[in-house]
């Protein structure tokens, strides 16, 4: 029964020791080249190898993201259970960047260093943060964690999801029904969804429509979230006073692609957070042990659902 990972060369190592410490029985191994395929029954992967069929008895698949959507739907062994990642530091770099990306359009920064290249000395007007309505859409590992560390500023929080959420002093809203209502709220809008069939096209001018006139984003979702075009226009007009865009389509953004030079935009490359090797072990070595006591798995994805 061997583990498989495809991964970072550097990850072997912490992967190798991380199972003698804690899972000496399970074989670990990083060459598919030299591995009997008939027995891999663990593999954990960003995308799928091409010869996945070899792996004929593989149980579980495990993503080396958050997300399983770089996964072909028609691609996944039928029977394997697929689990996405779950680590602290994943989720805790995740708090980070999105509190930073908050903070920052909370206090005018796009607006500030746009300012600054006309060497324009102009104080905008100051707003505190009770007074700023801030809206995660997605409430899951990422949006709930963020919501906690956005907290302690005082931000009036809001928040959307499949499935309606208690979050205490967070007004939660769910479904295709109350996102009008959801958005209506936002001052500043983070996005933090899978993307699924229900997801993608999400952020489209609809959306932006909805907003409050000159409302921040914080584009962290998947790039196929967004109408890109809808976006720009939405940031061209004042309907959106500036955005953090981390994910985009295609990856990487071509070099011609308007966002780059967007005064009001800004951009990095798919970022916010990253899987470390370490936890990463960890988890996977967690739900090992889970799956062998028939337990349920941090991180299991509902296919019908799609995340
Ligand atoms: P989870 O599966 O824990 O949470 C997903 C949340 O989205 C849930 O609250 C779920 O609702 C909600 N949701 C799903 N579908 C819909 C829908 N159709 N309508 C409304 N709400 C919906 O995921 P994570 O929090 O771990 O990760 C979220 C995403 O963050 C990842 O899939 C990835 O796209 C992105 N990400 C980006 C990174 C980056 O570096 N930019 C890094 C890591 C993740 P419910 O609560 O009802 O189930
Ligand atoms: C992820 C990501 O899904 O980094 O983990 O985007």
């Amino acid at each position: 029964m061997t583990f498989l990972l495809n991964a970072w060369p550097e990850w072997g190592p912490i992967f190798q020791s991380a199972f003698a410490r804690h899972l000496p029985d399970q074989s670990f191994s990083m060459d598919p080249a030299t591995v009997d395929p008939d027995s891999v029954r663990y593999l954990m992967t960003w995308a799928l190898p091409k010869d996945l069929e070899r792996y004929r008895n593989l149980e579980v698949l495990f993503s080396t993201g958050a997300g399983i959507d770089q996964f072909p739907p028609e691609r996944l062994p039928p029977k394997a259970r697929l689990v996405r990642m779950v680590e602290t530091g994943l989720t805790r770099m995740m708090q980070e960047f999105v509190t930073m990306a908050v903070l920052a359009l909370h206090r005018d920064v796009p607006a500030y260093l746009e300012q600054q290249s006309r060497r324009d000395w102009r104080p905008l007007p100051l707003r505190p943060a009770w007074e700023r309505r801030v809206g995660i859409m997605g409430l899951g590992e990422m949006g709930a964690a963020a919501l906690e560390t956005l907290r302690p500023f005082g931000f009036s929080l809001r928040g959307w999801s499949r499935s309606l959420r208690e979050i205490k002093d967070v007004v939660c809203f769910a479904g295709q029904e109350e996102l009008p209502a959801f958005l209506s709220g936002c001052d500043i809008l983070v996005c933090l969804l899978p993307l699924t069939d229900q997801t993608r096209g999400i952020l489209s001018a609809k959306a932006f429509a909805a907003l409050p006139k000159g409302a921040g984003l914080v584009q962290v979702g998947r790039g196929a979230h967004a109408d890109q075009q809808a976006l720009l226009d939405a940031l061209n007009s004042g309907q959106l006073s500036g955005a953090f865009i981390d994910v985009t389509t295609p990856e990487p953004l071509p070099a011609d692609h308007p966002f780059w030079a967007h005064p009001r935009v800004i951009l990095t490359p798919h970022i916010a957070s990253d899987t470390l090797a370490e936890p990463a072990a960890l988890a996977a070595i967690d739900n090992i042990r889970r799956h062998r006591a028939g337990q349920p798995m941090p991180g299991l994805v509902d296919r019908t659902r799609g995340y």
